[in-house]
């Protein structure tokens, strides 16, 4: 399906996402919100798409927020609707059953710093810029800044930012955990690719599952984690996967996974 605010590349078993309306920095509006939605649903299915990476078409952003323009006449009312179709794209990016990968390539703001804070890991360009401006327009985060920032760089540093709207370089999101590496400008598709060709070839029922260990594990207590890590675990072992994995190491041989 083509899509007007998205592109949509495939490098086998890689899929590359673009956010694309350069007219407004890939600002997340009604249509680009819809579009990801739409895009992710087909990605889903897609079951030979192991790992996708998402970044922004353009050199200047990743995503410089939510649509001003659009959320400018809104009524609270209005703000909870836009509010609740923005942030879908981002739930299903951490729901994705599959590692997504964030390829920060210029401004991720506001919702584009959101968007990135969805993702399992973020590479930057080093012209990166990231922050959540929010309170400067007179709102808050509402794409899920509130929430993921503080679990990934700690409440106070969270808070710092949110309350400032302070925009921070790729050297010093880096420094406080906001970005896993940062990379020379150039060389961002190539990082982000090599990370997920790193991933590519292990079963993509051990990596869901990985997945999903990790991210609801981070959601409940150190016990009840440890026993959904246990499940997860144990599920494995109805693969065909597991069974050539530990056949292969037992036979001093690469594996061949099937992803069944
Ligand atoms: N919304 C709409 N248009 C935008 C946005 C945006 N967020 N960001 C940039 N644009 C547009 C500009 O208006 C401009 O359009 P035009 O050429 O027609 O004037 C074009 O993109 C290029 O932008 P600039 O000329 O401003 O480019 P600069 O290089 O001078 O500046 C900046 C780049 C610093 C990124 C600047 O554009 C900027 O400050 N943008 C706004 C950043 C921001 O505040 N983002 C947060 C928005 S609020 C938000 O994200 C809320 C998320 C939660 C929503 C939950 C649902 C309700």
């Amino acid at each position: 399906m083509a899509y007007e605010t998205i592109l949509v590349e495939r490098e086998g078993p890689i899929g590359i996402l673009k956010l694309n309306r350069p007219q407004a920095l890939n600002a997340i509006n009604s249509k680009l919100a819809s579009e990801l939605i739409s895009v992710l649903d087909e990605i889903e299915k897609e079951r030979t798409l192991k790992v996708l990476i998402v970044t922004g078409a353009g050199e200047k952003a990743f995503m410089a927020g939510a649509d001003i323009l659009e959320m400018e006449k809104l009524s609270a009312y209005g703000a909870r609707e836009f509010g609740n179709l923005t942030r879908k794209p981002s739930e299903k990016l951490a729901n994705l059953d599959r590692p997504v990968i964030a390829a920060i390539n210029g401004f991720a703001l506001g919702g584009g710093c959101e968007l990135a804070l969805a993702c399992d890991i973020r590479i930057a360009s080093e012209k990166a810029k990231l922050g959540l401006p929010e309170t400067g327009l007179g709102i808050m985060p509402g794409m899920g800044g509130t929430q993921r920032l503080p679990r990934l760089v700690g409440p106070s540093k969270a808070k710092q930012l949110i309350f400032t709207g302070e925009i921070l370089d790729a050297k010093r999101a880096l420094e406080i955990g906001l970005v896993d590496k940062v990379v020379v400008h150039e060389q961002l598709m190539e990082e982000a690719k090599k990370l997920a060709t790193a991933m590519v070839g292990k079963p993509r029922v051990a990596l869901a599952l990985a997945k999903s260990a990790i991210n609801k594990g981070l959601n409940l207590d150190l016990p009840s984690g440890l026993s959904y890590e246990v499940e997860c675990f144990a599920q494995c072992f109805a693969t065909q996967d597991q069974k050539e994995g530990m056949r292969a190491f037992s036979e001093k041989r690469k594996p061949v996974y099937q992803d069944k």
